[in-house]
């Protein structure tokens, strides 16, 4: 049974018989995805095939080829595992809006089902097509432990209001997942199936073209990644997690980001293990009340990749800071090669590049020096989010627009002690990590990575 208050009705078409259709998006994974059971279980009641289909389109917010293959790759083992119970896995290339139409119209679909995901053109994807097409149309929040539309109505200005909305309602939403079924009753018209050597080759050739080999895609291996994490770092979350020198967070953030595993999976699994009290308390806290807090950020400000989007508060202080003079001011070019006159940032930006992935203590203070080093707060949001959705493995995600506005725009954050171009937001500088962790450590470690 799946809690109905994941799901929100798109449309209020008729409906009618016909395969189900799960259009995968962000929840890409055949395991522990509520989207998925949800369409089983229509596909059963209805006595119809199911058939999941995917939208590859050229472009997704600055998205490289490295990010790319990584997706691909998880989803042609996607498609394996679905074969295995039966359901057919189909990639059509092209604007969702233009291509899943005719898809509908040629399979002679009777329900479409999509995951749920708060991003500005995902959303549009969605609601257009909800208005476009002539079947019912439904969202299934498989992303979110408690779904977010339903634990919040508003924006949460801060964790600690979502905390206590989240601890109130958790145990009726952090429960065991049914598994996925054998489907059996196939597609009278199969489709032809998937050309993964011509999907490949046809990547762009342009962008970032690293391949991140710190991290094997796809649903097993972020099961083994899990795994590993639990069994060997988790243990000592609490009191290493912010030292960039200590390999001691989960790594797990590509594969949230890609739905490659479930937070639910991830959470239930934590709960279960013997490691310290306290590392599995923190570790939750980032998982669920800070990871759901992005989601509730996206999806009620449109506006969360903006200046615009920023509290009063934080407008106000930026604004009367807006002509403070800057020590530096670089180009977008001097950033992207990590050519400031500043060690600890240049060797974040290269972990960032070599690897796909810069450590999240180093994330706050990376972003932070962008607004001290831009002209304006504008300038350092833009910068930011580009350089972020361009070389993370995990960007172009809530949490990384959420992060991106704390860190510049004091979101979900308080009013600190004044100074120049900060105003109130809070600050970080050098002095602050030499006390916290071994700078030079850190620095030739992210030297000596290789990707
Ligand atoms: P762990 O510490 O092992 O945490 C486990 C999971 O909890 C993460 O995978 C993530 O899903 C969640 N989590 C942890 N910290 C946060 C947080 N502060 N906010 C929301 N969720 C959190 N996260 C991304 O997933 N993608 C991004 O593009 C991204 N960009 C960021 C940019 C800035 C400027 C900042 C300050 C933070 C950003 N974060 C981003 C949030 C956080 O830094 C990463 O989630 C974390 O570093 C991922 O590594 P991990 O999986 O090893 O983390
Ligand atoms: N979602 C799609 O539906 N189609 C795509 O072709 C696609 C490409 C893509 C590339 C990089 C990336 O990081 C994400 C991408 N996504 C794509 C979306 C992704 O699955 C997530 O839903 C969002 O980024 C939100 O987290």
């Amino acid at each position: 049974m799946i809690d109905p208050r994941r799901i929100l009705k798109l449309n209020t078409k008729d409906g009618k018989m016909g395969p189900v259709v799960y259009w995968m998006q962000r929840d890409q994974r055949v395991h522990d995805n509520w989207a998925l059971l949800f369409a089983q279980n229509l596909a059963q009641q209805m006595q119809q095939p199911l058939i999941v289909v995917f939208c590859l389109v050229p472009e997704f917010l600055d998205a490289s080829n490295g990010h790319y293959h990584f997706m691909l790759s998880g989803l042609k083992a996607a498609e394996q595992n679905l074969d295995l119970f039966g359901i057919p896995f189909i990639l059509l290339k092209g604007n969702p809006l233009e291509v899943l139409p005719e898809f509908i119209e040629k399979t002679g679909a009777g329900r479409i089902i999509t995951d749920f995901n708060p991003l500005r053109n995902t959303m549009k994807w969605k609601h257009d097509l909800a208005s476009y097409i002539d079947i019912p149309m439904l969202e299934v929040d498989a992303h979110n432990i408690i779904p977010v539309r339903y634990i919040s109505k508003k924006p949460e200005y801060g964790a600690q209001f979502l905390r206590r909305k989240i601890e109130l309602h958790l145990s009726e939403f952090l429960v065991e997942i049914p598994k996925l079924k054998k489907h059996t009753i196939p597609l009278t018209n199969p489709y032809p199936p998937n050309s993964w050597m011509e999907i490949l080759s046809d990547q762009k050739t342009t962008g970032h073209n690293i391949i991140f080999e710190g991290f094997v895609s796809g649903e097993h291996a972020a099961r083994l990644a899990m795994e590993d994490f639990i069994q060997n770092r988790l243990d000592n979350y609490d009191h290493d997690r912010n030292d960039p020198v200590l390999n001691a967070q989960s790594d797990l953030s590509p594969y949230l980001h890609f739905g490659q595993i479930s937070a639910q999976r991830i959470a239930l699994e934590v709960r279960k293990s013997q490691a310290d009290a306290g590392s599995k308390k923190a570790f939750l806290e980032e998982l669920i009340v800070r990871r759901e807090l992005a989601d509730n950020f996206c999806l009620y400000n449109p506006k969360y990749d903006s200046f615009e989007g920023f509290s009063s508060w934080a407008k106000a202080t930026l604004n009367k800071h807006r002509e403070d003079p800057r020590e530096y001011l670089y180009s977008t070019q001097q950033f992207e090669l990590a050519e400031t006159q500043d060690e600890l940032w240049n060797a974040a930006q290269k972990e960032m590049i070599k690897t796909g992935k810069m450590h999240g203590f180093m994330r706050m203070y990376w972003a932070k020096k962008i607004l001290e080093w831009t002209a304006s707060p504008e300038e350092a949001m833009t910068l930011a989010i580009y350089l972020n959705n361009k070389y993370s493995l995990d960007g172009r995600d809530p949490n990384g627009y959420a992060g991106i506005a704390w860190a510049i725009g004091g979101t979900h954050d308080r009013p600190w002690g004044e100074r120049k171009v900060f105003g109130m937001i809070r600050y970080m500088n050098y002095q602050g990590c030499k006390r916290k962790f071994n700078i030079q450590k850190y620095i030739s470690k992210t030297l000596n990575r290789k990707s």
